[in-house]
C-alpha cells in the first residue's frame, strides 16, 4: 500500500511539472505579479544566444525564474536597453524585465557578466 502511494505521487509530480512547462507563456501575467502603479523588475540570467539589432531584440537561453514561474528556456526578448559594447553571442548575461503595456516581458537592463 505504502509503495503504490509513493508510486503514485511521483506520477503526479512529473505530471505537474510537465503541465507547468506548458503553461510557460510570455504574454500572460502571472497573477502573483498583479500590482496597480510600482513597475516591478524581475531579474535574470542566461546565455546570450542571438541579437537582432535590426528588431531590437536578443535571443537569451534563461536560467529559471521562479518569480514568473519560467523553467529555463530559449526565447527572444524585447530589448529596451542598449547593447553592451563588446557583447558577443555566447556570453553570459544578467538582466532585468519590466512587463510592457501589452503584458510582455521586456529587458530594461542588459549587462555582461
Ligand atoms: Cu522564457
Amino acid at each position: 500500500m505504502k509503495t503504490l502511494t509513493l508510486a503514485l505521487s511521483i506520477v503526479f509530480t512529473i505530471t505537474s511539472g510537465a503541465a507547468l512547462a506548458e503553461q510557460h507563456g510570455h504574454d500572460v501575467s502571472p497573477h502573483q505579479m498583479q500590482t496597480t502603479n510600482n513597475v516591478t523588475r524581475i531579474q535574470g540570467m542566461g546565455a546570450l544566444k542571438a541579437i537582432n539589432a535590426k528588431a531590437g531584440k536578443v535571443q537569451i537561453a534563461h536560467e529559471a525564474i521562479p518569480a514568473l514561474n519560467w523553467p529555463p528556456m530559449i526565447m527572444w526578448f524585447v530589448l529596451r536597453a542598449p547593447l553592451p559594447n563588446g557583447i558577443k553571442v555566447g556570453d553570459s548575461v544578467h538582466f532585468e524585465l519590466v512587463q510592457s503595456e501589452k503584458k510582455q516581458w521586456e529587458i530594461v537592463m542588459l549587462m555582461k557578466m
